[in-house]
This record gives structure tokens, sequence and C-alpha cells, in this order.
């Protein structure tokens, strides 16, 4: 991997003690601190504080993130792998130079295993259209979970009804674990394929995602992990993780909208025939048929997002030079203490998903008899931002017997001010309806 020049202003005034990653006396993350670095935090909806409890759709970005993208198309916009003039030689070093931060954030082998994408919605789609459409045939097993995102979910049926697949779910308890025995179980189709969140946007489980893939990897068959909510919130290391597949997006871990990775094992990005074809992606075109270019840019047909790509390589500077065990840490004890706080302060709320230790940093819950859109609108009154419905888990909350929740989420700028606004706030929710 080359080396860096330090990423631009990565704002880390007042994160509290030294900022060498990975060393363990280090103060714990001081989040008021941090928020001087959001500048959206200063806005102020209906005169109010903004509480903002929804990372988990997209989170806020720090002002090195901004400035970054701002920069490009102040100083050298130009398109890239093409312009042999100063601009666009830098606009090329400066994209390029973000895959090779999201690689060192994650611990990829090499930067070119690091593909571009949107989002992760594309980067399983990417999946699913060029690996699944060559690997995947009639009978084959793709084993999912009951509690997936729809967009590891979706592009998993659509192959299956194309290729005459067969799809199998890993089922949950009623706390929010999965069912490992029967995985286990299910193990024995021997699928081609087992695709699994690492975190779940709504219950907040923390997959046990190293065991899983040892299981999956012992019958045969390669591992999707849906990392979008888990990037941004504790230590990944697909290495250490071991799937063969890893994808996330950029605008929940602090970049911009239109940024996405998919991670893949270089083989097989190798063996993978394109995704989208056209410029960018050819070694050599002539008019009956073309050579392809290499991993990544063979994935990466026309102009991509330059600006969004180098937004995100400084936010995987600027949660890394956090140190994302710290992240973990505080969004763990955030977590502690909305789930100890929220059951005292409002009546009859009802939580849903694991203790906090094996959840991250999200809380989906419902008042009785209040329907979660009229909790978020009211919430809104007092300046919270919180997100109401199915969190595109519609399965999930089928499971549950639910046909939505309020959730609230959090992030490196997530305070206790903020739960205890969250639970003055649906207390208000409660009077509003004679509760
Ligand atoms: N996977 C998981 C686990 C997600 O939470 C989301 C988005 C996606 C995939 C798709 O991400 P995208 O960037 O491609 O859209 N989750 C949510 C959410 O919980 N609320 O809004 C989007």
């Amino acid at each position: 991997m080359t080396d860096l020049a330090p990423s631009p202003a990565a704002g880390l005034a007042g994160a509290g003690g030294s900022v060498t990653a990975g060393r363990e006396e280090r103060a714990a993350l001081d989040p008021r601190a941090l928020a001087a670095d959001f500048p959206i935090l200063g806005q102020r909806p209906h005169g109010k504080r903004l509480v903002y409890l929804d990372s988990a759709a997209t989170s806020q970005k720090p002002r090195a993130v901004i400035e970054a993208m701002d920069r490009y198309y102040r100083e050298y916009n130009a398109n890239v792998h093409r312009a042999i003039y100063e601009i666009g030689e830098r606009a090329t070093q400066e994209y390029e130079g973000a895959r090779v931060r999201v690689a060192r954030f994650i611990n990829a082998p090499a930067a070119h295993e690091i593909v571009w994408t949107r989002n992760a919605t594309e980067a399983v789609n990417l999946v699913a259209y060029s690996w699944g459409r060559r690997n995947v045939g009639p009978g084959d097993a793709i084993i999912l979970t009951e509690m997936e995102h729809h967009a590891n979910l979706v592009p998993w049926q659509i192959l299956a009804q194309e290729v005459d697949g067969d799809l199998e779910f890993i089922p949950i308890t009623d706390d929010g674990l999965l069912r490992l025995d029967v995985f286990e179980v299910l193990l024995r189709l021997r699928p081609k394929l087992v695709a699994f969140t690492h975190v779940s946007n709504t219950l907040g489980t923390i997959n046990p995602v190293r065991e899983m893939v040892e299981m999956a990897h012992a019958a045969g068959a390669l591992v999707l992990v849906d990392g979008a909510q888990a990037v941004p919130h504790l230590p990944v290391d697909v290495q250490a993780l071991g799937a063969d597949f890893y994808v996330f997006s950029g605008h929940k871990m602090l970049g911009p909208t239109g940024s996405g990775v998919l991670w893949g094992r270089r083989e097989l990005l190798d063996a993978m025939p394109p995704f989208m074809a056209g410029g960018d992606m050819i070694r050599e075109v002539k008019l009956r048929r073309s050579e392809f270019n290499d991993v990544p840019w063979k994935f990466e047909a026309g102009t991509p997002d330059i600006s969004a790509a180098i937004g995100l390589g400084v936010a995987a500077d600027y949660l890394r030079e956090l140190g994302m065990d710290r992240v973990r840490e505080h969004e763990r004890e955030l977590v502690a203490y909305a789930l100890d706080l929220l059951p005292r302060e409002v009546p009859g709320i009802v939580l849903y998903g694991p203790p906090a230790d094996l959840r991250g940093g999200v809380i989906a819950f419902n008042l009785p008899a209040i329907h979660p859109h009229d909790v978020a609108q009211i919430l809104d009154r007092s300046g919270i931002c919180v997100r109401a419905g199915h969190h595109c888990t519609m399965p999930l909350h089928e499971r549950l017997d639910l046909t939505a929740t309020a959730r609230a989420s959090f992030s490196v700028f997530t305070t206790t001010d903020d739960i205890d606004a969250l639970a003055a706030g649906l207390r208000e929710v409660q009077r509003v309806f004679g509760a």
C-alpha cells in the first residue's frame, strides 16, 4: 500500500488523549467536543437544539469531509485516469488515495480490492449480478437471515427467481439473535453463498461474523457480509473476519452520499465479469469485442463520483484517528444508558433487540397505542430526529408481529443529554396522546 500524506484537518480537537491509533490508555471519546466538528449540529429546527438520532439512516458529516469535497471542486476539479495536466493528475491521485485510506480503515490486504460503488445496495447488486449469475444455478441454495435489510434480500430474490435457485433463512430468537443451531442444519444444503448483516439496522444485533464465516466455509459456501451498520460503529478488519465479500455505505460512516464500497477477495473479483460496461472499465476496445481493465476499475464504468470517494477517504481517516475501539465503547455506553433510562422514564415503552453488549448504537421501540409516525412527528417539534416505519426490514417486522417501530440511532457526537432529551420528548408524546 502506498504512503499517504495525513488526511486534511481530521477535526480531532478535544477528542481526548493522544490521537495515536490503537493506544489502550487513550481517554474515552468526548462527544461534546466532537460535536464542534459537525457544522449541522448548530442548526435549530423549530428553534430547538438539533438532537440527531437517525445516524443509521445517514450520518452527519464532519467539517473535514465537507471541506475536502469543496476543495476538490474549487481547486482541482477534473476527470480521473485520463488528464495529463496538473489538476487532473491531482484529482486521480486524491481519488486513488482515498481507496488506500479506506483499505487501511478495514484492513483490506490491498487497495485494489476496494471497489467504489454508490452505496451498500449497489455493492450487493454487483455481487448478485456478476458473481451470482456465474456461480448460482438451478436448485442451488443461498442462505440469508430474517433480519436482513431489503438491500441484502431483494437482489438475492431476483437472482434466485432468475436461476431457479433456493433461498433459505436463519431465523431469530425473540431477543433478536440469530439461531446458529438452525444455521448449522441449513448448511447441510451445501449453499453456494451465505449473506448476512454484521449489525442489524433495526435490532442493533451484532452478529458473530467470524464464527458464521467459519461454519459457512466448512460447508463450502462463500460469505458476503453487509457491513453498512458495522463499519461506522465498531472496528472492522476484513482479514480477521475472513468473509469473501464485505459491503458498506460511505454516507453512514460520516462520508458523503454517493459513496459505497465492495471489498472482495482479489481472486474472486478477478474471476468475476463486469457489472456495468463502458468507459474506464476497459483496457482495449475493438468494434466487436473488448478486453477489460484490471480490478477494481473493471467494475467502475463511466465517470465516478470523484468528490464522494475523496470525502469518504477523509471520513475513514477521521474515524481511524478517533479509534474505532473508542467509538464502539462510546456507543455501547450510550445504549446501556438508554436501555436503563427509557423504561424508567417512559411508562410502557417497549424496546426491541438484545442487551447493550450484543448490540450497536440502535434502539427500536414502540409506545403502546401510539403509531411510530406520530411519535416521530411530535419528537420533531422538540428538534429530535428519529426514524419511524419498517426501516427496510419488513420481513423482520413481520417476524416480530409488528408493522412499524420508531428507532433512535447513535453516532460519535451523540451524548447522554440527547438520550435524556429523547426520554423527555417521549413523555411529551404520551402527554399529547393522553397516555
Ligand atoms: N444494509 C443495512 C444493514 C442498512 O442498514 C442499509 C441502510 C443498507 C444496507 C442500504 O444502504 P444504502 O446506503 O445502500 O441505502 N439502512 C437504512 C436505515 O436503516 N434507514 O435508512 C437506511
